[in-house]
């Protein structure tokens, strides 16, 4: 070897371990789970302030989601005259899982929004109009019992006589209530408009008697939720009842969804609205469950912020936790402590979602499936330092 290829060759390996190492003091090669003490780019800084991790496998509010077809649900073919969509919160009594969900069962397939004035009293407008809502149980999640109906149209003008639909589940001192959207017209004459109805049981299997109340009023007149309150979704938090909900700032042609909150100390009322509503400025339908002192919320869908997981440690001041994929629509979680009141939420890993339509909006079909995902605390390393809100 020449002298100057043996200079050549000690520079070289004095480049390939010094380059590194300089680098390295730069930015280190492996992401530090603190926030490094120097001055970041808006992307790193953003990284450390605004997840819950710097990285998302380490964020307890980060999933992917898996999903598995339900036994036990005949659709009738899936010709548009049997749908199953937008299931309650999953709970456990009497050593079974219980769900709750709108059911359609019409001599026909709805006619479609667009077209409402067609629908009758046998002809529904859209894949919830002429609904009710009908309960199933199960032992394992997978395999469902249909136990029949829950919550009958009641009788003209009562709320609801149109449709029921849209339910959620409250366990509230031993007894049960049920939250639904009670509608008064086809969706689709307007737009897709109801207030909240409830009723309640003594237990999970009813009889349930309906309240024939609305429970959940409409917003005044230019409010932002003047027109619907959908998706009501009840827990027991801060020793009260706080129910969320969807609605839309539905001034044609201004759709734009969103959530809010409203606070009761008893179940049938009154609900008084959160003044910073909407507290969530995006997503559809209403998935959330007690997660650590706060709320958790999915963001589906619709917004700025959808396909986020979202935290509010008060309930109120969501921040965006995670950006996930493939979210479950409308999903109604197995949320063990959704009344445990305990500031001490513990997450999720299951639940019920819809495939809202399953085969294109003609015909109209939904059908329900299973979730699986890793949003649960008890899956995660105890000591793993968490990102303060
Ligand atoms: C769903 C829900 C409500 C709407 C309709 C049926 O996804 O947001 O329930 O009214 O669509």
């Amino acid at each position: 070897m020449t002298k100057n290829k043996t200079l050549g060759l000690l520079f070289a390996c004095l480049i390939s371990v010094v380059v590194p190492a300089m680098a390295q003091e730069a930015f280190p090669f492996v992401l530090p789970k603190e926030k490094p003490n120097r001055k970041l780019s808006a992307a790193m800084e953003r990284n450390y302030t605004k997840y819950m991790a710097p990285r998302p496998e380490d964020n307890e509010l980060y999933t992917q989601f898996r999903y598995t077809k339900l036994k036990g649900f005949d659709y009738n073919n899936y010709d548009g005259t049997i749908t199953r969509r937008d299931p309650s919160k999953v709970i456990f009594e009497n050593g079974k899982y219980y769900v709750w969900y709108t059911y359609r069962n019409t001599p026909v397939k709805p006619v479609g929004l667009r077209r409402a004035k067609e629908a009758n009293d046998t002809i529904p407008s859209s894949d919830w109009d002429l609904s009710e809502i009908w309960y199933a149980t199960s032992t394992d999640g997978f395999t469902w019992e249909e136990q029949g109906v829950a919550i009958k149209r009641p009788p003209k003008p009562n709320v609801g006589w149109r449709s029921v639909t849209t339910c959620d589940i409250l366990k509230f001192q031993g007894k049960y209530y049920l939250y639904y959207q009670g509608f008064m017209e086809a969706s689709g004459l307007r737009g897709d408009d109801c207030p909240v109805a409830v009723s309640y049981a003594d237990s999970p299997d009813g009889p349930w008697t309906p309240y024939n109340k609305i429970v959940v009023e409409n917003g005044a007149e230019g409010e932002w939720d003047q027109y619907s309150i959908h998706d009501p979704h009840p827990f027991i938090y801060n020793d009260k009842i706080y129910l969320y909900y969807k609605s839309d700032f539905d001034g044609d042609p201004n759709l734009v969804r969103m959530t809010g909150l409203a606070i009761a100390d008893n179940p049938l009322g009154p609900f008084e609205k959160h003044p910073l509503n909407p507290v969530i400025n995006s997503g559809h339908e209403t998935t959330m469950f007690p997660f650590m002192e706060g709320i958790a919320a999915l963001v589906v869908k619709d917004g700025n912020e959808h396909f986020t997981i979202q935290y509010a440690k008060d309930g109120v001041s969501f921040e965006i936790a995670s950006i996930v994929e493939l979210m479950p629509g409308a999903a109604g979680s197995f949320v063990p402590d959704a009344f445990a009141n305990n500031g001490n939420g513990r997450g999720i890993t299951w639940g019920i979602s819809h495939l809202a339509p399953a085969y294109g909006w003609d015909p109209s079909v939904s059908i329900l499936m299973r979730f699986d995902c890793d949003l649960s605390l008890d899956l995660h390393d105890p000591d793993m330092k968490r990102h303060e809100y």
